[in-house]
C-alpha cells in the first residue's frame, strides 16, 4: 500500500516525509495501522551514526495501533486487535528465549538490517529503493507490516499514546529497575536521566519498594517531573549528589544506580559506580554510540568494593509477559504512563519533536495519527 513515514537518507540531516510502499503481510506477519509511535532518542540516534543503520532508514520502534490485515500461520492475533509492537522480537526458540531472556531473543540481531525476519526481503520501498525499518518496524509512519513475534496484543481501552510507551520505555526502564537492578523494598536507588526510560525506572523503583528513590538530571524541568513520578531527592548532576547521598545512606551509598541518559558516554561508568555501595549494581540502560569503547572505571575500587556493572536492553523480561503486567499497574493507577506523553506531534512536525527532546522540553513526544493520515 502506499503511504508516507519519516525517512532518514543520509547521516547527520532531518528526518524528511516520503512517499513509501509497504508490503502485504506474508505468513507470519501482521499489517497494523498506527495511531501512535514514541519519538525514543534511540532513533535520534540512527541520525548520528551512533547506531548503525542501511540507510535509507524510516525511523521508530515505539508504538500502538489496530490489526488491518493478518498473514497465514499467524495465530492469536486478528484483524481489530489494537496491539503494541516490541523493539525486540521473541520467537520463543533461540538459545535467549529458551534460557528465559527472551528480551535477548536472537532475532535482534538482525533487526538494524532492514530485512523482514520473515522472508528476508524488504517491506518498505521508497520508490525502486529498498528501505530500512527502525528495529524492522518503522512506526513512523501510518502504516506498517510486521512479523508477528514483535506484536502484543492489548485491551482496546488503553489510549494509544500511552500504549506505544508500553513498547520501548516503559518496559525497558520499569526493567531495568525491578528485573535488571532487581531492586528490593527498602533499598536507596539513584536513575541518572529522567526522560521515557528514566521516568520508567524511577516508577519502577518506586513500585518495588525503594526507600530513597535519587532522580539525577540537569534539567530543573525533569527534575520537578521526577518529584512528581514518587523521587525523594534530585540533584542536578551525579558530582552534586555524592555529597548528599553520603548523608542520607550514613556513606553506604545506594544499593543499585540506574544510567537512563539518552546518550551514553563512558565516564558516566566511575561517577555512577562512585555513588554505588559495596556489592551494589550499576545497570546501564543508556545507549552509547556503537563506536564508543572508553570507559572510565578505578578498577581498583571496583574489585576491591565487588561491586557490578551490568547492560541492560529492554528491561531484561518478555513483552508478553511484561506487557500484561504493565498494564494492569497502569490501570491500577500505580504506573502512571500518561503524564509521560508531554506532547503530540503530526508526523510532519517529527524534526520539530527531536529538536523539543534535545531542547529537554519533553519526557517523551508522541507522533499521533488520524483520518488525514491513513
Ligand atoms: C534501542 C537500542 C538500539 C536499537 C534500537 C532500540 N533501544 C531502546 O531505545
Ligand atoms: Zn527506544
Amino acid at each position: 500500500m502506499r503511504t508516507k513515514g519519516a525517512l532518514l537518507w543520509e547521516l547527520n540531516s532531518p528526518f524528511r516525509i516520503d512517499e513509501i510502499e509497504i508490503g502485504d503481510p506474508v505468513a507470519d506477519e501482521v499489517q497494523i495501522r498506527l495511531h501512535a509511535a514514541g519519538m525514543c532518542h534511540s532513533d535520534y540516534h540512527l541520525t548520528t551514526g551512533a547506531t548503525p543503520i542501511a540507510l535509507p532508514a524510516l525511523g521508530g520502534h515505539e508504538g500502538a495501533g489496530v490489526i488491518t490485515k493478518v498473514g497465514r500461520n499467524v495465530t492469536g492475533l486478528a484483524e481489530g486487535d489494537h496491539v503494541i509492537l516490541a523493539f525486540i522480537p521473541a520467537c520463543g526458540e533461540c538459545p535467549p528465549c529458551l534460557k528465559g531472556y527472551r528480551s535477548l531473543c536472537d532475532r535482534g540481531a538482525v533487526l538494524l538490517g532492514g530485512k523482514a525476519i520473515a522472508d528476508g526481503t524488504s517491506r518498505v520501498h521508497a520508490g525502486t529503493t529498498e528501505v530500512s525499518p527502525m528495529n524492522l518496524l518503522g512506526t513512523f509512519a501510518p502504516y506498517m507490516t510486521v512479523h508477528k513475534d514483535s506484536v502484543v496484543k492489548i485491551d482496546k481501552d488503553i489510549p494509544f499514546e500511552s500504549a506505544a510507551l508500553l513498547g520501548c520505555a516503559v518496559p525497558t526502564g520499569f526493567g531495568s529497575a525491578t528485573n535488571v537492578a532487581e531492586v528490593q523494598p527498602g533499598e536507596t536507588v539513584v536513575i541518572v536521566g529522567v526522560g521515557g526510560i528514566g521516568m520508567s525506572a524511577l516508577q519502577g523503583a518506586v513500585i518495588a519498594g525503594a526507600r530513597n528513590v535519587i532522580a539525577i538530571d540537569p534539567n530543573e524541568w525533569k527534575r520537578d517531573q521526577a518529584i512528581k513520578f514518587g523521587a525523594t531527592h534530585v540533584y542536578p548532576s551525579m558530582a552534586e549528589a555524592i555529597a548528599p547521598v553520603i548523608d542520607l545512606t550514613h556513606g553506604i551509598m545506594a544499593d543499585k544506580t540506574i544510567i537512563a541518559v539518552g546518550d551514553m558516554k563512558g565516564e558516566y561508568i566511575e561517577e555512577a559506580l562512585t555513588l554505588t555501595t559495596k556489592t551494589g549494581t550499576c545497570v546501564v540502560t543508556g545507549m552509547g554510540s556503537m563506536m564508543d569503547v572508553d570507559v572510565k572505571l578505578n578498577l581498583f575500587l571496583f574489585t576491591m568494593l565487588q561491586k557490578t556493572l551490568k547492560g541492560n536492553i529492554f528491561g531484561g523480561g518478555s513483552s508478553h509477559v511484561e506487557t500484561p503486567k504493565l498494564v494492569g499497574l497502569y490501570r491500577s493507577g500505580l504506573l502512571n504512563i500518561d503524564d509521560m506523553v508531554s506532547k503530540t506531534y503530526r508526523l510532519e512536525d517529527i524534526n520539530q519533536g527531536y529538536q523539543d527532546m534535545l531542547d529537554g522540553k519533553n519526557i517523551r513526544g508522541v507522533v499521533t495519527y488520524d483520518e488525514a493520515d491513513w
